[in-house]
């Protein structure tokens, strides 16, 4: 993906947040402190901002003002610290009207998110409570109110046309945001009773070209985020998504954004022994499918929407090193789940920080002033191997971590800009002329 420059991004940050999807007002518990303390603490430039469907279209036809202009004041913080913003349409399990009564729900006892309960229909077929949250999406009623969304029934139409240009309304409202640059079209979609490509080739693909066409009516810039199958998928095995057409003059601004939950520690292994073996096999077999389906989509550019563990779980850190090292392989950009306080998150609810503050302050290329061939840290170093476009200007900008870059750098192949040491960005102008460039960073004197 690329920024209003011309300069390829690569972008780290959080899912913000879980705690959105049950909240009143929609809003994730996230102040615009906690995002300076991010910011500060961890170098990120990216988040996947969950938005709902229930709050964009509490009735049918209504699109709320009031919620979309809570969700702009929101990516107003971002903006202002130069995040790049992708909103996330969320759901799990369908709705929060899904409870163990059936659809009648009011939200308190509500099992899912997302939907709203207008377009909710389970027929009055039974839902109950599970001992793991995924295993919801096996109840009849739950599959039932999946059947009627895609139209499986033949009996709700008007469901995904709702769907559509409630997306619509979201991209009207940010289609002049130079934050917002991609809209993830639905989190994790489950396809009821049709599964796996017959899914993902059909009902899925079908409602991306129908929601992507609703979006370039009053958006031709974002990207448009095509998420796979969640169940399986995020395991490792391949995706049957299939490619949907940009009508976008120019060319087309689709990107995939697949998650990774390797069984092994989604069932609470640790990164050891054999459970490591297989999470490596899980890690290995995902790099190159995503590849795959990117490839398939029309060699789009990729975000890894979600990944993320306990980080108590022995072996954490070495997962999410392992994780970000197959992020870079592949280019691309990484939103971990997620920023809500606990031990999955980068700080207890005492405000402690967890390991994954340090895991994720790490040197990275933010804006790349053509095409990144290869990019990597190590202890105290950054190298960046690009193709410069010369129709790019503006430099290329890298963030380094004040517990690596404490004073002074040295950088060979490009030429110093700026070096900010309170930003952590520095900024390199390329040599002109050359076709490849390699620049590497280490703290001056090393
Ligand atoms: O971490 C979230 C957990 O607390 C919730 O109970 C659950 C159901 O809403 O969702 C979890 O978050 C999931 C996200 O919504 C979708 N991808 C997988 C995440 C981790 O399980």
């Amino acid at each position: 993906m690329t920024d209003d420059a011309g300069r390829s991004l690569i972008l780290r940050g959080f899912n913000t947040a879980s705690s959105a999807k049950s909240a009143l007002d929609g809003m994730p518990d996230f102040t615009e402190a906690d995002l300076e303390r991010e910011h500060a603490e961890m170098g990120t430039n990216f988040v996947r901002f969950l938005i709902s469907w229930r709050s964009v279209e509490p009735e049918p036809g209504r699109y709320s003002q009031d919620y979309l202009e809570l969700v702009e004041e929101r990516v107003g913080w971002y903006a202002e610290r130069g995040y790049k913003v992708m909103l996330d349409m969320h759901q799990d399990v369908y709705s929060g009207a899904i409870d163990s009564h059936g659809a009648g729900g009011n939200g308190a006892g509500a099992l899912g998110n997302g939907a709203p309960a207008w377009a909710t229909y389970t027929d009055g077929l039974p839902v109950l409570d599970m001992p793991r949250w995924e295993l919801l999406y096996l109840n009849p009623g739950v599959i039932r109110a999946y059947d009627n969304f895609w139209n499986t029934t033949g009996r709700h139409p008007e469901l995904a046309e709702h769907y559509a240009l409630a997306w619509q309304a979201v991209a009207e409202r940010f289609e002049d945001n130079d934050a917002v640059i991609a809209y993830d079209l639905m989190n994790e979609p489950f396809g009821g009773s049709v599964q796996g490509p017959a899914f993902e080739a059909g009902p899925l693909a079908s409602l991306y070209q129908r929601v992507t066409d609703a979006i370039r009516e009053v958006d031709q810039d974002s990207w448009v985020c095509l998420a796979p199958q969640a169940i399986g998928v995020n395991q490792g095995l391949p995706s049957g998504l299939t490619r949907i057409e940009d009508p976008r003059t120019g060319r087309p601004r689709i990107a995939y954004c697949p998650h990774l939950y390797p069984l092994t520690s989604e069932l609470g292994s640790g990164y050891e022994g054999v459970a490591r073996t297989l999470t490596d096999a899980t890690v290995e077999t995902w790099q190159a499918d995503t590849v795959r389906t990117a490839e398939e989509l029309g060699d789009v550019p990729i975000i890894l929407g979600e990944f993320g563990l306990d980080t108590t779980t022995p072996g954490a850190r070495e997962y999410i090193d392992r994780v970000y090292a197959a992020a870079r392989e592949i280019g691309a950009g990484v939103a971990y789940w997620s920023s809500d306080p606990g031990t999955w998150g980068p700080y207890l609810p005492d405000g402690s920080p967890t390991l994954l503050v340090d895991a994720m302050d790490r040197a990275y290329p933010r804006a790349v002033a053509g095409t990144p061939v290869a990019w990597s840290t190590g202890p105290r170093r950054l190298e960046l191997t690009f193709h410069p476009d010369p129709a790019v200007t503006a430099p290329t900008e890298i963030y380094l971590p004040s517990d690596e870059f404490p004073g002074d750098v040295d950088v060979t192949g490009a030429t110093v800009v700026r070096w900010d040491r309170v930003s952590r960005l520095l900024t390199v102008q390329a040599p002109g002329g050359t076709e490849t460039v390699s620049v590497t960073v280490v703290p001056e004197g090393d």
